[in-house]
């Protein structure tokens, strides 16, 4: 054990479950995330388990501040000290014309991707600026950087990540705590299905002829990030699977 925590939203699943296995298993003690109360159970055990790490699992929901401020406002006195925040929580909610767009999905992607990383963000970072140092990592996306067709809103979503991410490394530069924001393209992860509300075929669709990244790889990266040394931060960074030129240009085999 390392005594280092992070603290990483979005943990039950794909990138953020693959991150707080990654920084277990580097001996940091971790605060995982989510909504699902079950997976949260048992990603607890596993971790404490395989690594003997501590980990403490935290349920909310990111959209509802009075939950976000009260779990973290709770937090006890040994766990306040948290070095890493990675921002992961987030989704994307239907593909379509801007025209044909269902104003739920538009308004859970808009709560979860810009206000939910904001009411967390809002309640962790004077936890970090007590201390004077700390690192704020969001997941943004290429969606963040570039616009595809139907990607309208999930877009505008992740565009707004790219800005916060500018901005709070402005705001918080003073204090000693340094913000990187990750992009990934494509991952293969829960995040189609959820996207796509349960149809797994669908979902498999938007990967087939291709070989998508995997959440360890962006986990990597995301501990890469973390870790370097205290003089130095990346901004941001865009990952990209091999065969995915852009948003909208992909290389698949028949
Ligand atoms: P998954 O669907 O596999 O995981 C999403 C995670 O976010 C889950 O743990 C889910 O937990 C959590 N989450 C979603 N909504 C909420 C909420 N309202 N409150 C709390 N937690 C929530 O997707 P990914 O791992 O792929 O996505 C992680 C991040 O990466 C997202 O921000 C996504 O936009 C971004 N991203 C993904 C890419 C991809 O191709 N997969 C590419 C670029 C960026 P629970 O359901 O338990 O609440
Ligand atoms: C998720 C990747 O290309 O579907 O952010 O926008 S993409």
């Amino acid at each position: 054990m390392n005594g280092k925590i992070a603290l990483i939203t979005g943990a039950t699943a794909g990138i953020g479950k693959a991150t707080a296995d990654i920084f277990a298993s580097h001996g940091w003690n971790i605060i995982i995330t989510g909504r699902r109360k079950l997976r949260l159970d048992v990603a607890e055990r596993q971790l404490k388990e395989k690594y003997g790490v501590d980990v403490l699992s935290l349920c909310f929901d990111v959209r509802h501040n009075d939950e976000v401020k009260k779990a973290i406002d709770a937090l006890p006195e040994k766990w306040r000290a948290i070095d890493v925040l990675v921002n992961n929580a987030g989704l994307a909610a239907g593909l379509g014309p801007i025209q044909e767009g269902a104003l739920d999905d538009w308004e859970r992607m808009i709560d979860t991707n810009v206000k939910g990383l904001l009411y967390v963000s809002r309640a962790v970072s004077p936890l970090l600026i007590a201390r004077k140092k700390g690192h704020i990592i969001n997941i943004g996306s290429i969606a963040g950087k570039e616009v595809y067709p139907n990607g309208n809103v999930y877009c505008a979503t992740k565009h707004a990540v790219d800005a916060l991410s500018k901005g709070m490394r402005l705001d918080l530069l003073q204090h000693g705590v340094c913000v990187t924001q990750i992009a990934p393209g494509m991952v293969e992860t829960e995040f189609s299905i959820v996207r796509f509300k349960g149809d797994e075929q669908r979902a498999k669709q938007v990967y087939q002829g291709m070989q998508p990244l995997t959440a360890d790889d962006i986990a990597e990266t995301i501990y890469w990030t973390a870790t370097r040394p205290a003089h130095v931060n990346i901004n941001d960074l865009i990952i990209v699977p091999a065969a995915q030129g852009s948003s909208s240009h992909v290389v698949r085999k028949a």
